[in-house]
């Protein structure tokens, strides 16, 4: 299991009337711990793992899931990692509506957009794809959705790092800085710079979509939601056109700029005392 050799076991009920669905996806999550430029996984690593899986693939390896609009979609998720995966879907409200003991019935249900999956246990939701577009898929712990990463680098935001990636770059070729305005701005020097990777990696946040880098990794897929596509089609139907009026953009215009108040700053400043706590000394 260590090595990724494993999959997952779909029994379909007899009667195809019991629980049907229109489109029903399997997912196993599994994680790896794999040097940056090793081929083979630490197979004794219990805790500190750097790859984080949807059925052994790594975003932006994984493949979209494609479903027509209107479908009743199941998605099962079984846990075989040491840790719990909140699992999270944009765009549309799920239901849990199986678990490792059996289907759960209408009347125990709740609406849900997370669900946090325990280790060793495997859920399935179901939702009406009722909402056309392109939609995240992911776990919501957010190193979860990164590759390989050193945890134990420095914090660097704000540090005006100057001359010093150049000085560093005489003693260590190809170091790469965290960046100082936080990860985009490393996934983004990365693609112009064409940064060299170690063999068998990849590059901590990454994927592009139709508005540029999305920055993200690991335990991360979309769900997109289309109409007129066939019964059996589950092909990528490429990015989603979205309507006009319903993409975020920077409104430009002539009005004045906003008028804040003052910021009053009390004569001889303000005098603060942090009391932490020392103990049981008052008990
Ligand atoms: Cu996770």
């Amino acid at each position: 299991m260590a090595m990724g050799m494993m999959g997952s076991w779909v029994t379909h009920p007899k009667n195809p009337k019991l629980m049907p669905v229109d489109r029903d996806f399997v997912f196993l999550l599994s994680s790896y711990d794999i040097e940056p430029g090793s081929y083979t996984p630490r197979i004794a690593e219990m805790l500190n793992f750097n790859l984080w899986a949807f059925n052994s693939r790594v975003f932006p390896g994984t493949d979209p899931l494609v479903v027509r609009k209107n479908d009743r979609v199941r998605i099962r998720v079984g846990n075989l990692t040491m840790t719990n995966h909140p699992i999270h879907l944009h765009g549309h409200e799920f239901e849990v509506t199986g678990t490792d003991g059996g289907w759960v019935p209408k009347t125990a249900r709740w609406p849900e957009v997370t669900t946090d999956i325990a280790v060793g246990q495997m859920r399935a939701i179901e939702f009406v794809a009722n909402n056309p577009g392109d939609w995240a898929f992911h776990c919501h712990k957010s190193h979860h959705t990164m590759n390989p990463m050193g945890h134990d680098v420095p914090t660097l935001l704000g540090v005006k790092q100057g001359d010093l990636v150049k000085k560093i770059g005489n003693l260590v070729p190809d170091y790469m800085p965290m960046g100082a305005t936080g990860m985009a701005e490393m996934s983004e020097m990365a693609g112009m710079m064409d940064m060299p990777l170690p063999e068998n990696t990849l590059p901590m946040m990454s994927g592009t979509g139709q508005f540029g880098a999305i920055d993200m990794g690991g335990m991360f897929t979309t769900l997109k939601v289309r109409e007129g596509l066939a019964r059996n089609d589950y092909k990528d139907p490429g990015p989603y056109k979205n309507p006009k009026g319903t993409v975020a953009h920077e409104v430009i215009n002539d009005l004045p700029p906003v008028e804040r108040s003052e910021m009053t700053v009390p004569e001889g400043g303000t005098e603060m005392s942090v009391r932490k706590p020392m103990g049981h000394m008052e008990h």
